[in-house]
Order: C-alpha cells, then sequence, then structure tokens
C-alpha cells in the first residue's frame, strides 16, 4: 500500500470539537458529510514485528471498514449524519446500538491507526511534563496503561484520555465504547486508544495480550498524542 498523508479526522476537544467534520478532512477521501473512512499513514507491514501485516490488513480492510459501512447504514437517515462524531457521542444514548457500535468502532479504530507509526520519535517535550505531572514518570504511565490493557475482561479498548479538567487519566471501555460516550464513567477526549479485542494480536500473539500490549509502546506516535493533548487543552 502506498503511503500516503493521513487524513486528519481526529480532533479531540471534549468541547464543540468539529472533529470528522469536513473542514478537517484534508485531503480530500471517500465518505460523506465529513464521515469519512481513513487512509493509513503506513504500509501494513509497517509495524512489523510488533504488529504483523496480515492482522493490519484483516483488521483495517475488514473489520474496521466494516464498522464505517455499518455505521454509514445506520446514521444514513438520520440526523446522525449530519453531527461530528463527538457530538454522536456525547448524545449515543439516546441513538440506539447500531450507532454506539458502529460508530465507536468506526472512530476508535481512526484514532488508533493515527496514534501508531513505524518511526518512533522522542516523546515531545510539553507532553513528557505532562505525563510526568498527572503520573509521575513516563514509565508509570505505561504501567498504569498496561495494567488497564492487560486487565480489560473481554474486548475492549484502553485509553489515555484528558478530562475537561485538564487532568490525563488511563480508563478501559467494553465492546466499541470510548470517553468521549455520555454512557461511560470516565469522560475525556481521548489521547492514545489500544485495541484490545482478540482480532487485534491473536494471529501473532495468540492468547499473550500481555505481550501485544508490552510490544505497543514501540509503534506508538508520540508526536499525535501531542497533538491531541494541545487541541484539547487550548
Ligand atoms: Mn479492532
Amino acid at each position: 500500500m502506498k503511503r500516503r498523508d493521513f487524513v486528519t479526522i481526529v480532533g479531540t476537544s471534549v468541547i464543540a470539537a468539529p472533529l470528522l467534520g469536513v473542514a478537517a478532512c484534508a485531503p480530500a477521501a471517500e465518505g460523506f458529510n465529513g464521515h469519512v473512512f481513513p487512509e493509513l499513514g503506513y504500509a501494513f507491514d509497517g509495524l512489523e514485528p510488533y504488529l504483523d501485516a496480515q492482522t493490519m490488513e484483516l483488521h483495517y480492510e475488514k473489520h474496521h471498514k466494516g464498522y464505517f459501512n455499518k455505521f454509514m447504514a445506520a446514521a444514513g437517515n438520520t440526523e446522525v449524519i449530519n453531527l461530528p462524531m463527538p457530538e454522536v457521542f456525547a448524545s449515543v444514548s439516546k441513538y440506539g446500538d447500531g450507532i454506539r457500535n458502529n460508530g465507536g468502532g468506526f472512530y476508535n479504530h481512526a484514532l488508533f491507526w493515527e496514534n501508531l507509526t513505524p518511526s518512533q520519535g522522542e516523546i515531545p517535550s510539553s507532553l513528557k511534563i505532562a505525563i510526568e505531572n498527572n503520573f509521575g514518570s513516563v514509565e508509570k504511565l505505561k504501567e498504569t496503561f498496561g495494567t488497564a490493557a492487560k486487565k480489560h475482561f473481554g474486548s475492549g479498548w484502553a485509553w489515555l484520555a484528558v478530562g475537561s479538567d485538564g487532568k490525563l487519566f488511563v480508563s478501559s471501555t467494553p465492546n466499541q465504547d470510548n470517553p468521549l460516550m455520555d454512557i461511560v464513567s470516565e469522560k475525556g477526549a481521548p489521547l492514545l486508544a489500544l485495541d484490545v479485542w482478540e482480532h487485534a494480536y491473536y494471529l501473532n500473539y495468540q492468547n499473550k495480550r500481555a505481550d501485544y500490549v508490552d510490544n505497543f509502546w514501540n509503534v506508538v506516535n508520540w508526536e499525535v498524542v501531542n497533538k491531541r493533548l494541545s487541541e484539547a487543552t487550548t
């Protein structure tokens, strides 16, 4: 797969964020009304050996695309099709499971692909300071996040997010829920997402979710995490 600029569809402000809005989508990609199935910013084998090419291709082409298609079908003739995803999630309890599960699946995977990179750089200093202020150290964040990801029972996601009070926190959510949804207990803007559904790792790691979680840190795109934090807090 050709490397292309990743479509910026993921903003993180908790308040009035035009995320997945038309203005945020450049260059134009498939989709409509601002709901866009994103390009991967790297090749399927770009994250090897930590995430294998076969898993990436199936995950992106089948799982993620499936959620996108089902979300578009469910949103089709409703007001949801005209709303940015964070607004949908802020009232997701009123839209039903088709929107909650498929909208979450569409959005969460877009966040996840964007917060991975084949060429990891240093953690930007502003992000490092924020992590140290909230968790004590980067190692401590990795431990806390890792524990949330490893111990989450069943399918779901682990998150680093920032609350409306500006504090960073780690949480996990079941199924395709995320911290933007009105139905979750810990609400905030997602900064870093990790898919802990078995389909995300089973081909390569089988039952060893802990190894998958530990290896995740080798491909985290800290620049993106930093960008999301700055967007959510300015
Ligand atoms: Mn998945």
